[in-house]
């Protein structure tokens, strides 16, 4: 072999030796590319399974807190055949004032809170037929407020808000006064719905809408104050004349509270109180109901509003929210929210609420 053959066989192996380093840097670049694919299809595998689940447990616990709602309508429902056939009234020893906790049932659990809402004052009470407000209402829910030592306009400041008219009866407390403000907005000038609204009145601030609103309800009809269940506060606004916590003791020393308006009104402690006996109760037919559920790590809450109608027992749904709404906040008794978060969500809430006017 000459000397150029050999040049040219050793070149032809230098050759064959680059295109094997070559093949085989490109299949190691290959599989460190699928390999980093299969890596980033696993962590999203794994993402979207957790997300999966985390929709699956939320819509879960949803599903577990529309069965307690269920719960409570039917604890509601056989509350009134139990009256039917005993005392015929509502009162705190009642066992739809039990909270109900916790109820576990196949890897779930719920909790269940009724209140009686006509144990609170009811705001659209305020308001008569025609819009305008009652003078009568107007006196004793003013009473209420002095007595929680709220500023002086307050319950004049409310009437405005609700009245369908424009001429303010308390101090700077209608349209043109709210129009000033940044941003603007305008008196309701009807019913409440939402007793957060409060919020939007003048000289109502977070402090007195704290104390305020645990007291007062925003029911779509007149309702009466069930004395059997009424806090102190309230009690009060039935009579000047009345020494509401003699009411409080004397119904806890009745197994079945008041059973009627006249055994109230023929007692020595509603003697020359002068009450109207239009405006209390011993019945109640608005309720809330608060409710807890969790499933696996995932929790819902849910606040529902029912009406039972006193003649026949027959509940409607009058609203439910899955949301944190602002009386959430406050009055949820599973919720442990902080002031801090509260003035939060007031500020959220309140804003949101100008800028829906
Ligand atoms: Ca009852
Ligand atoms: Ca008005």
């Amino acid at each position: 072999m000459t000397s150029n053959a050999r040049l040219q066989q050793r070149l032809l192996k230098h050759s064959q030796h680059r295109q094997t380093g070559v093949a085989l840097i490109t299949m190691l670049m290959i599989f460190a590319i699928i390999t980093i694919m299969t890596a980033d299809s696993t962590e999203r595998m794994g993402l979207d399974i957790r997300k999966t689940g985390f929709y699956l447990h939320n819509a879960q616990a949803n599903e577990y807190a529309l069965g307690a709602e269920s719960l409570a309508r039917q604890i509601l429902f056989d509350d009134f055949e139990e009256d039917a056939k005993t005392s015929a009234n509502d009162h705190l020893t009642e066992l739809w004032n039990s909270v109900i906790i916790p109820v576990e049932y196949n890897g779930g659990e719920f909790e269940i809170v009724i209140r009686d809402l006509q144990s609170r004052y009811n705001l659209n009470n305020l308001l008569d037929e025609d819009g305008k407000i009652n003078p009568d209402e107007l006196i004793d829910f003013n009473a209420l407020l002095s007595k929680l030592s709220l500023a002086s306009n307050a319950a004049n400041n409310i009437a405005d808000w609700l009245d369908n008219d424009t001429t303010p009866i308390g101090y700077y407390s209608e349209d043109t006064s709210y129009l000033n403000k940044t941003p603007g907005y305008r008196a309701a000038n009807q019913s409440i719905v939402n007793s957060s609204e409060l919020l939007s009145v003048a000289e109502i601030d977070f402090e007195a809408y704290r104390i305020l609103s645990p007291l007062v309800a925003t029911l779509p009809s007149m309702t009466q104050i069930n004395i059997n269940t009424a806090p102190i506060s309230v009690l009060a606004m039935i009579s000047g004349k009345l020494d509401p916590e003699k009411i409080v003791t004397a119904r806890e020393l009745l197994p079945d509270g008041f059973t009627s308006t006249q055994e109230f009104l023929e007692s020595e402690m509603a003697s020359g109180a002068g009450i109207d006996e239009q405006r209390i109760s011993v019945n109640s037919e608005y309720f809330e109901v608060w409710i807890k559920s969790q499933f696996q790590q995932q929790y819902a809450y849910l606040h529902s509003v029912f009406y039972r109608d006193s003649r026949d027992g027959r509940i409607v749904l009058l609203g439910r929210t899955f949301s944190r709404p602002l009386d959430s906040a406050l009055h949820n008794p599973f919720t442990q929210a902080s002031s801090v978060d509260i003035k939060n969500d007031i500020k959220a809430d309140s804003s949101d609420n100008q800028q829906s006017l």
